[in-house]
């Protein structure tokens, strides 16, 4: 992907209708000049002002349609491209017909109209048009804090872990790899997506790893944003698939329904480590079994990562 999604982390802040109505404003109070010469400043600061910021905002987002299709099914599931385009049109109409007010304002000074009145009804149509797109600088805004919470992935070989809500993926993650996702007793912990690395020291190779939500054994059309976003990982993102059991079924679901959301992976044709979790609990063995309460398995896990990496990848 040569997309670089750190463009995400870099959005600015945006201010609502009135914020920037205030910054404006206060900008062209503190104008000088005399006469018609400080109308015409004024009124073409509260141009120039909001037209800079609306202007940043729509420059500073990328182009939803080339990004690489995993962050563009990413970021409508998060935040809806729909939305963010539909916001960031209504930004531009927003300046073009500020700017045609302020255009006019200026004219009618030049052409002898009372300085102080084209001022007051210039500003007045400014204010009601901005407001008309508070809705849209809100969600622009929005859309900025959720798209930060994005994660850049990196071009390298990737293991993505799945399975069902509460099995132990955070916590399997947390122990290998360098990223430190929240671990609770409760499903649906994990509701972002958390990339880590693992350092491969005696082979030097650097892997991915993203830890994504628990998913449930349902039909797709069922399935919730938070499932949607692991089968994007799985799909887009994977070399691998680390798939995580709980045999104890302490994480609240059965085995029966564990095994069959397995099979549903299966069918996405990628490599696939099946592996039991909680091992300290359990004593079954008829797959890797780790525990990160004991730390058994823990290096099996690692060490099977890497033989189906280095396999996929020809690595010696
Ligand atoms: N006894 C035992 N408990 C574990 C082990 N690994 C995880 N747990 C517990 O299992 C619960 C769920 O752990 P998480 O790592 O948050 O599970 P998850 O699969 O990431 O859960 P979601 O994010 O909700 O899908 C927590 O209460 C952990 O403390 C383990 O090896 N042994
Ligand atoms: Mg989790």
């Amino acid at each position: 992907m040569d997309f670089n999604a750190e463009i995400l982390h870099k959005l600015p802040t945006v201010l609502t209708a009135d914020e920037l109505l205030d910054k404006a404003f206060r900008r062209a109070s503190k104008v000088s000049g005399r006469g018609k010469e400080k109308a015409i400043n004024k009124i073409a600061t509260v141009g120039n002002v909001i037209s800079a910021h609306l202007n940043s905002v729509v420059k500073a987002h990328p182009s939803y349609t080339s990004m690489p299709e995993f962050y563009r099914e990413l970021i409508d599931l998060t935040v809806g491209i729909g939305r963010i385009r539909k916001s960031l049109a209504a930004l531009k109409w927003a300046d073009s017909m500020v700017q045609r007010v302020v255009t006019k304002g200026i004219k009618q000074v030049k052409g002898g109209k009372n300085p102080e009145r084209v001022i007051k009804e210039t500003y007045g149509r400014v204010a009601s048009i901005v407001k008309q797109i508070d809705d849209e600088l809100r969600t622009l805004n929005e859309a900025k804090v959720s798209l930060r919470r994005i994660p850049v992935f990196l071009n390298v070989p990737t293991v993505v872990v799945a399975g069902y809500p509460n099995v132990g993926k955070s916590s399997l993650v947390s122990k290998i790899s360098s990223v430190k996702p929240k671990i609770a007793s409760y499903p649906f912990t994990t509701k972002e997506i958390y990339v880590g690395i693992i350092d491969c020291i005696d082979c030097g190779e650097k892997i991915q790893i993203v830890d994504t939500p628990g998913m449930l054994d349902r039909p797709i059309h069922k399935r919730n944003e938070i499932e949607k976003r692991a089968i994007l990982c799985i799909r887009h993102l994977a070399d691998c698939i680390l798939f995580v059991l709980d045999p104890t079924e302490s994480c609240g679901y059965s085995m029966e329904k564990q095994l069959s959301l397995l099979e549903e992976v299966k069918e996405l044709g990628k490599p696939i480590i099946e592996v039991y979790s909680k091992a300290d609990l359990h004593d079954k063995r008829d797959r890797i079994a780790f525990s990160t309460v004991s730390g058994e398995g823990i290096e099996d896990v690692k060490k099977e990562i890497l033989k189906v990496i280095r396999k996929k990848y020809l690595l010696p």
